[in-house]
């Protein structure tokens, strides 16, 4: 019997993937591998709630799956799976709506970042999109989601739906899940501004480091980096935020603590260390994209991959979702 515990995450193909999702989810999934039942999702359903491009989607969807296995996940041990292939994500999304209170979905701050003003444009998709989530990890009965801070509360809501599914069923129908966080990673924020994290959709490439970059783009956004006026390296997360973002950084690569990385720079100018740090980067994030690359152009292998997530993640989506009907009278 399988004793193992189950893991449950994705990420959207909206744009190419940043140092941000690698640090924050993909590194520590690749850490997680030997020791749970890992299912590792492309939740391309999710990104439809933003621009629509089908040529890109398409690009981004295999790119990410090459990404995951460049970046260490091993197709053996984890399933790797595309979210539209599973059409149960769907199913249990609507039936887990009716489930959810309006309340709940009112206090989700992503929704209010995204929607900004244009809350009464904005697409209901958007809106439900925690939902959705909470779909995508109940489907399974995933007992762990590794995420970054900005998805907590997205994980807190899966939580509110599977206990609140469980209560009216009389049984415990969904595992609640747990959400885990790396510390160190938690939140990566954006080169052009420390107030807002890291992020895919951010308007200017040069708030961000893609997978993809190639090293003189990397040199280049390291430079350009805003930086404070105050001379030398110090951590200082409240008064000094982009440096101790460009620390944190450095110390997620690394290894080495942020207040370690700063003793270690501490009489280096501000343009030593960013020339540091650009090298460090590059040193880790261009075999991975190289890799990347050499699965994509590998056609028949990619297929093999994609055909075997499917049939394995559907062997326990079917299973669940048909418990699930059975209770609620729709089987
Ligand atoms: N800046 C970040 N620091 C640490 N972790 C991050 N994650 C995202 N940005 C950071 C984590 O990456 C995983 C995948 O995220 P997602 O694609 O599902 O959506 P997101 O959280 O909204 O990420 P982005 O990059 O900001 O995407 P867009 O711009 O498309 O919305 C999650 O585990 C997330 O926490």
């Amino acid at each position: 019997m399988n004793t193992k515990k189950r893991v449950f995450s994705g990420i959207q193909p909206t744009g190419k993937i940043t140092i941000g999702n690698y640090l924050g989810a993909i590194k520590n999934w690749v850490a997680m591998q030997d020791q749970y039942e890992c299912l590792f999702c492309i939740v391309d359903l999710h990104s439809l709630t933003s621009d629509f491009n089908p040529e890109e989607l398409q690009q981004n969807i295999k790119y990410n799956i090459a990404l995951y296995i460049a970046a260490g996940l091993d197709p053996d041990k984890v399933i790797i799976f595309q979210q539209s292939k599973i059409s149960e994500h769907l199913e249990l999304a609507w039936i887990l709506s009716c489930f959810t209170q309006m309340g709940w979905l009112n206090r989700m701050t992503q929704f209010k970042d995204k929607a900004g003003k244009n809350k009464e444009t904005a697409n209901l998709g958007l809106y439900s999109y925690p939902v959705l989530m909470a779909a995508d990890i109940l489907l399974y009965n995933a007992n762990i989601v590794p995420v970054g801070e900005d998805q907590k509360q997205h994980i807190e809501l899966a939580r509110d739906i599977a206990i609140s599914f469980n209560r009216k069923a009389n049984i415990e129908v969904f595992t609640v899940p747990d959400v885990l966080i790396n510390s160190k990673a938690k939140r990566i924020m954006s080169l052009k501004d420390a107030s807002n994290k890291m992020s895919k959709s951010d308007p200017s490439d040069l708030s961000r480091i893609n997978m993809s970059d190639d090293e003189d783009l990397i040199r280049k956004k390291i430079r350009k980096a805003k930086t404070d006026d105050i001379e030398g390296i110090s951590y200082d997360p409240e008064k000094r935020p982009e440096i101790s973002n460009l620390i944190d950084i450095y110390s997620c690569f690394t290894g080495i603590d942020a207040n370690e990385a700063t003793n270690n720079f501490k009489s280096s100018k501000n343009s030593e260390f960013k020339e540091y740090l650009a090298n460090i980067i590059i040193k880790n994030i261009c075999p991975i994209h190289k890799e990347a690359i050499k699965i994509l152009e590998d056609k028949k292998y990619l297929e093999q991959i994609i055909k075997d997530g499917i049939i394995r993640a559907k062997a326990i989506a079917e299973k669940n979702i048909s418990k699930v009907k059975q209770i609620i009278g729709i089987n």
